[in-house]
């Protein structure tokens, strides 16, 4: 076992049992024209952490440790969209119309699509998840049982809301959490902010937080 440098204390990483989880690095959350985008947010936040995601998945890619990325999107019939977050707030697009990129967060249009700086190559596996959580109505424990995966480091947006969704999901069932720092991003700097002290306070009560120079430099080693 070797740790990795994080806070609260150091990630025990366990080599054999660890799995980078890429959240919704789409062009939906990080496009002008996308469901980001329809929300009122500045999505150049979400494109300045491109660079560390990328070096995070080489990282992992070259360890040979299993990356899996996640979209959130929605059938075309909307079957898996619940009218209450179609309905939810004041989008200039909600999901399921017709925006610039295809149709918003919608399986297989061109906006819903992984950036292409960050695709999966082959053998990786993506999730599309219809929630903000990726353990909702997705394989996701399934697969990560399958394949004895035991510990999750996550990158990806928001911050606060997939993200930090997804590792509380992760954190009940019984994973062991890290958060890459810089590979992470919300459209608001202070929930960014406060995602990270609230994950890791109270003894990393939902997990770890890290540097990704500190997770690269471990894994490379271990
Ligand atoms: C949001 C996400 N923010 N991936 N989705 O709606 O965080």
């Amino acid at each position: 076992m070797t740790d990795i440098k994080a806070q609260p204390f150091p990630f025990p990483l366990q080599r054999k049992a660890v799995a980078l989880i890429v959240i919704d690095m789409q062009r939906d959350f990080s496009e002008p024209g996308g469901f980001g985008a329809s929300l009122g947010n500045d999505v150049s936040r979400i494109t300045k952490i491109i660079p560390d995601v990328k070096r995070l998945i080489a990282g992992f890619r070259h360890a040979g440790l299993p990356v899996i990325h996640t979209m959130e999107c929605h059938k075309p019939d909307l079957s898996d969209l619940p009218p209450a977050k179609r309905s939810r707030g004041n989008p200039s697009l909600r999901i399921g119309d017709k925006g610039p990129m295809g149709r918003i967060l919608i399986a297989g249009e061109p906006g819903t699509a992984i950036l292409p700086e960050l695709a999966p190559i082959d053998g990786e596996i993506v999730i599309e998840k219809p929630g903000k959580g990726a353990f909702y109505a997705t394989e996701l424990g399934d697969i990560l049982n399958h394949k004895d995966i035991k510990q999750l480091v996550f990158a990806g947006v928001t911050t606060e809301v997939c993200v930090q969704t997804t590792m509380r999901e992760a954190n009940d069932r019984g994973y062991e959490c890290l958060l890459a720092e810089e590979a992470t991003e919300s459209y608001f700097p202070e929930f960014k902010a406060a995602a990270i002290a609230m994950i890791r306070a109270q003894g990393a009560i939902v997990g770890w937080t890290a540097h990704v120079d500190d997770i690269l430099e471990t894994i490379s080693h271990a």
